[in-house]
């Protein structure tokens, strides 16, 4: 109850902020966009991690209110990148529930328009259990964003319960890798390797995430992988520190 409090304050009085982890070109090693990443620090409770208070935003009706915010404070910041010459493509991760949420459609194509924003600067991120609790709504959705102009990007591939044979019929640009295919094994290569080739296979780019080692690195390079995110390269950083980032890179 009090973490559900403080999240209605924290939306209030604006406690809420984006954070933007790049992600890199593996070939050229450029930034080509950005994860927006909800940042929440507390007066009372400090730090508290998105992977906590998401779940508390969807059980106490708060998460379209929060999911509006991301999706216009995301919206706002591609402009502001825009108008200063450094454009950045900027994914936003929608939560289950917004995929349901019956106005979604709109609210993107409005948060477009009113920070008149190109559709191809944003990505939204849906988890592949996340599209698939009822596939051809999932479909159905995820057809209509794709329509308005925005990306789509499969988030934690290869993690849920997903259906391979169905993945061809969402309209998706990309594919995510969680950082687990990344961590040692013996067919670690072969597994990374196989995911890739397939996602090419279906005209998907992939993005590998947590890539932390340079051995990482040089994998995804071997096997063609387009892009990576990760503490390899940098942590997620607020707008300000971004855009000086940009400024000198
Ligand atoms: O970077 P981090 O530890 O904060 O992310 C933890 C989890 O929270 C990740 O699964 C990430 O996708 C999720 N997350 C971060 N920001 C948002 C957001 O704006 N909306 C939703 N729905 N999830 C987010
Ligand atoms: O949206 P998603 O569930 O993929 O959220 C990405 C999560 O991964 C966030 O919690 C983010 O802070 C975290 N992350 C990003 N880069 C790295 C990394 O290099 N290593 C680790 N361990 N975590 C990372
Ligand atoms: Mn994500
Ligand atoms: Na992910």
């Amino acid at each position: 109850v009090l973490l559900a409090e403080r999240l209605r304050m924290a939306l209030g009085y604006g406690g809420l902020q984006l954070h933007y982890q790049p992600q890199v070109d593996v070939k050229t090693a450029r930034v080509v966009g950005v994860e927006a990443l909800l940042r929440w620090n507390d007066p009372v409770l400090g730090n508290v991690s998105p992977a906590r208070f998401i779940p508390v935003a969807e059980a106490s009706g708060q998460i379209v209110a929060l999911g509006n915010y991301v999706l216009d404070a995301a919206c706002k910041q591609i402009a502001a990148w825009l108008k200063a010459g450094t454009p950045l493509r900027v994914a936003v991760n929608l939560s289950a529930y917004q995929l349901r949420q019956v106005n979604l459609v709109e609210q993107v194509a409005s948060c477009l328009r009113r920070h008149e924003v190109p559709p191809q600067w944003l990505e939204l991120e849906v988890t592949e259990s996340q599209a698939m609790i009822n596939p051809d709504q999932g479909r159905q959705v995820l057809a209509e964003l794709a329509e308005l102009g925005v990306t789509i990007a499969l988030d934690d591939f290869g993690t849920g319960h997903s259906s391979l044979a169905y993945l061809q019929y969402l309209p998706l640009q990309r594919v995510k890798l969680g950082r687990e295919f990344l961590l040692p094994s013996p067919c670690r290569d072969r597994l990374m390797e196989g995911i890739v080739h397939m996602a090419h296979a279906l005209d998907l780019e992939v993005v590998a995430e947590g890539v932390e080692q340079n051995d990482q690195l040089q994998l995804l390079r071997d096997i063609d992988c387009e892009c990576f995110q990760g503490w390899l390269h940098s942590r997620a950083m607020s707008a300000d520190q971004m855009q000086a980032w940009l400024a000198v890179a």
